[in-house]
């Protein structure tokens, strides 16, 4: 078959060929969506990154019909021709070829239906990636993560953040060592980051309100539709600011997103099906102990101190709706960087973002004092000396501060409305998946 180099240019879109051109030349480019075979007719749609435009072949074109018969299903095409007004078209107007150039072609069959009409289980959808992404419902799903991201960071620079890139290759844990992933480093061991955490708390100290987009690392052993090896996480830092603060920053954040998406991303939610729900915050705020009185009322009692499990979470997802706080965390459960309550240390300033059973955000007030840092540190089983090169920052002028690591896959999840995480990831990475 031909692979010839491509000898049209593009001149217009699929969403541009619309009436008004009626009888102008255009070329188009895209991907072979369905061809079909009426006889004298052959209609060919024609996918591309705006959308869907019909291309219809007549008999009496002779070799130009017979070559748009030959066409497979996806197979990358251009075409050369002029619009016609046609009131059942895509869009209200078709193209009449006079010229169509075969890119390249693609397997028959393939091992995914890219229309979506028929179904497939997940992971035959994973195996296939990049045909999965085609899919109108997927595709939808990621064109809306692009928005959410840029949502996202457009609200944070108008707040003043600064947007920063932390390593994520390091020499030690920061959210307890056993989800750490070893990597050989040279002659040494070191570890994928699992949470942009301490270097965004000394970039605070410089830029004092700091943003970073990136991915973390965690040997989650489970298999969950909530959990990856892999996330983005959305993670800020703010200096001389308290859980409080960045409490509602948070909320602030996610009341901009949501209405960013339900105002300008219909197209992406009408093909999800999904109607969005834009809470206005503040989010309700239910200290740790409370939730323990709402799952005991239910049936599942919990032990102050105790973490609350998947059974537990799924059970609060049916007793609170939308999105919620939980506060005043056990302090024994938290990372050693969250700052005790003064006046009750067993208690400590941090909160998550929940949405019905799903946490979506963790964050705090931190310690900006040294010594206590270092006495958390070793009351968690870490070694003070692994953490030097952060410790020392803390005497050279660290501000009191909080910030929060927001999931943005869980996020993404919770606006699609998606069971799985996987569903919002390009390419997940889990227990049992590393290709493709
Ligand atoms: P935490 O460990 O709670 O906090 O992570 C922050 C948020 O990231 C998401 N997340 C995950 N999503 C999917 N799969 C995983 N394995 C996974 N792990 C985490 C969750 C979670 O709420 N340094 C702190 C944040 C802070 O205090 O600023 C931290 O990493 O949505």
């Amino acid at each position: 078959m031909p692979c010839s180099p491509p000898k049209l240019r593009r001149t217009h879109y699929s969403k541009d060929i619309k009436p008004e051109l009626d009888g102008k030349e255009v070329v188009v480019c895209g991907w072979v969506e369905r061809v079909r075979d009426l006889g004298g007719l052959v209609f060919v749609i024609l996918r591309d990154m705006e959308g869907r435009v019909q291309v219809t072949f007549p008999k009496r074109s002779g070799g130009l019909y017979e070559k748009a018969k030959e066409l497979g299903k996806e197979y990358v095409v251009a075409v050369r021709g002029t619009v016609k007004f046609m009131e059942n078209a895509p869009g209200g107007a078709e193209i009449i070829p006079e010229e169509l150039v075969i890119l390249n072609v693609a397997a028959s069959p393939l091992p995914l239906d890219p229309s979506g009409k028929t179904d497939a289980n997940l992971d035959t959808r994973l195996d296939n990636r990049v045909l999965d992404l085609r899919r109108p419902k997927v595709n939808a799903i990621f064109r809306l993560r692009h928005n959410v991201l840029r949502f996202i960071r457009s609200f944070l620079i108008d707040e003043g953040f600064t947007e920063v890139q932390t390593p994520k290759i390091i020499a030690s844990a920061t959210e307890g060592g056993a989800e750490l992933f070893p990597i050989s480093y040279y002659e040494r061991e070191a570890f994928l980051s699992q949470s942009a955490q301490l270097y965004k708390e000394q970039l605070s100290s410089v830029f004092e309100k700091v943003f970073e987009i990136g991915p973390c690392y965690r040997a989650e052993e489970s298999r969950t539709v909530r959990h990856l090896s892999e996330v983005y996480v959305v993670d800020v830092e703010v200096a001389f600011a308290d859980a409080e603060d960045v409490m509602n920053l948070l909320e602030r954040l996610i009341y901009y997103v949501l209405r960013k998406v339900a105002d300008e991303c219909r197209r992406e939610l009408s093909v999800l099906g999904r109607k969005l729900e834009v809470q206005e915050p503040p989010f309700p705020r239910y200290t740790y102990t409370e939730i323990l009185g709402v799952l005991e009322e239910r049936g599942i009692p919990i032990a102050w101190g105790e973490d609350i499990s998947t059974p537990a979470y799924r059970e609060l997802g049916e007793a609170i709706k939308g999105f919620y706080f939980i506060t005043e965390w056990p302090t024994k459960g938290k990372p050693f960087y969250i700052k005790p309550r003064e006046n009750r240390p067993e208690v400590c300033e941090a909160f998550d973002l929940m949405y019905e059973w799903i946490e979506l955000a963790s964050g705090g007030t931190r310690i900006h004092e040294k010594e206590l840092l270092i006495k958390r540190l070793k009351e968690q089983g870490l070694a003070p000396s692994s953490f030097d090169f952060h410790l020392k920052t803390f005497d050279w002028g660290m501000p009191p501060h909080a910030g929060w690591g927001l999931g943005l896959d869980r996020l993404i999840m919770v606006i699609t409305g998606v069971e799985n995480i996987r569903e919002c990831v390009f390419y997940p990475r889990d227990r049992d998946r590393l290709t493709p």
